[in-house]
């Protein structure tokens, strides 16, 4: 029996599911999840000492590949002077800093310690700011697992195809209004019939626990405008794609300004930090200087901000946004001509270092353009790939990264095993 076999039927003993998220678990790819031992830039190695090009990266923070050096040593120096004090220290104020000096929209941040706990926050904040108690979320997106967010919800909710999570009692969900991504006259529509009531829309502006789905042109100026003209606030779910489609995530690429922005993944750098932020009035409507409670033993943790503040340092090098992007573009162009090369029905699609494909002739641009996707091929495409030592995200809602340690001769052979996929699918 194989080790990861081992360690998956250890796991179900005594861990739901064997796993400690789901997506995690192989569940629509079917067979063994992967139990990692270690991981150096591109690589992972699992259990059984199999080798893989790495393109999940932890959903996204390992943008410098994985156990960069620096990262390390600071993680380690931060170590030795003590793991977590429950009061203030100089690291966080250096990194709210840096996030608010990186990101024009940001005049104030709070560090939390995930991307559910910024979203969460946020949502409770633009609540407690306007004073309303409606939200607009769109299908497919996916926010963390608060309760009024899982609704129609992305990643594993749409993995496991149960979009809207048991538990969440119908008083808890009554105010969550559901749109379709990229439906320009929805969200007029939303605000013609709730016009005041709305307190925000939350929206990841390029979503990625859907598989990668960019919005049409017009679309977040429309969520702009409208918020703008009925003083709702907009919120952008930049944990996916902040410092990581672009050195400003979406709002640097498009140019449009949220109110606040919940950040994750990559700000930590692989260790578990995340934030919300944004206009200093809405901001200072938070405890202890406003109404609006929010907390957290662990949050601005010493050494999971010592991650993220030597990451983002790391990450200005001049040029590197350019070549991240560069090469995942040529991963994506590179499995589109495969693909269709040898008579597959193919798309694919990338933002800086992240991508998305499909199995479909034209890229999905909302829920159920993705659900219509050749979801079977997707498996078995997975599969072939793990079997030539590539590591794709498993499961057809998930957008997968690559790092900057993707070179040239990575990509190349990401291409040359799908080459020989695609002739056998
Ligand atoms: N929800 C995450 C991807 N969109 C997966 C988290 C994990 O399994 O680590």
């Amino acid at each position: 029996m194989s080790r990861n076999t081992e360690l998956f039927e250890r796991a179900n003993r005594h861990i739901p599911g064997g796993v400690n998220s789901p997506v995690r678990a192989f569940g629509s790819v079917g067979g063994v999840p992967r139990f990692i031992e270690r991981a150096q830039g591109p690589w992972v190695w699992d259990a059984d000492q199999t080798q893989y090009i790495d393109y999940v990266g932890s959903w996204g923070p390992a943008i410098l590949g994985h156990a960069h050096p620096d990262v390390v040593k600071a993680v380690q120096d931060s170590a030795t002077r003590g793991l977590s004090f429950g009061a203030p220290t100089a690291g966080e104020i250096e990194l709210a800093e840096l996030l608010c000096q990186l990101l024009p929209s940001l005049e104030k941040v709070r560090l939390v310690s995930s991307g559910t706990e910024a979203t969460m926050s946020a949502i409770r904040l633009a609540r407690g700011y306007t004073g309303r108690n409606k939200i607009i979320k769109f299908e497919g997106c996916y926010h963390g697992h608060a309760d009024s967010l899982l609704v129609k919800a992305g990643s594993g909710l749409l993995t496991f195809g149960n979009p809207t999570s048991a538990g969440v009692p119908e008083a808890f969900i009554q105010d969550t209004v559901v749109l379709n991504f990229n439906d320009i006259d929805g969200v007029k529509a939303a605000f013609s019939e709730y016009a005041d009531q709305i307190a925000c829309i939350i929206v990841e502006p390029i979503a990625g626990n859907m598989n990668l789905i960019k919005p049409i042109p017009g679309f977040l100026e429309t969520l702009r405008e409208q918020c703008t003209k009925h003083g709702a606030v907009l919120i952008f779910d930049e944990v996916m794609t902040g410092f990581r489609a672009g050195p400003q995530g979406v709002q640097g690429l498009s140019g449009i300004t949220p109110d606040l922005t919940t950040l994750a993944k990559v700000i930590g750098g692989g260790m578990p930090v995340g934030a919300f932020g944004g206009r200093a009035d809405i901001m200072d409507k938070i405890a202890p200087l406003g109404p609006v409670y929010q907390a957290g033993t662990l949050s601005g943790n010493p050494v999971a901000v010592a991650a993220g503040l030597c990451t983002l340092k790391l990450l200005q090098e001049p040029g590197l946004y350019d070549t991240l992007a560069q090469r995942t573009q040529r991963l994506a162009q590179g499995l589109k001509e495969r693909a269709v090369a040898a008579g597959h029905s193919f798309s694919s699609d990338s933002v800086g270092g992240m991508l998305g494909y499909y199995f479909a002739e034209e890229v999905p641009t909302s829920y159920a353009a993705v659900s219509a996707t050749d979801l079977s091929k997707f498996n078995r495409f997975f599969h072939a790939m793990l079997d030539e030592g590539v590591y794709f995200a498993p499961s057809a809602y998930e957008a997968s990264f690559v790092s900057i340690t993707h070179d040239d001769e990575i990509i190349q052979q990401t291409l040359d095993a799908a080459e020989r996929v695609f002739k056998a699918l």
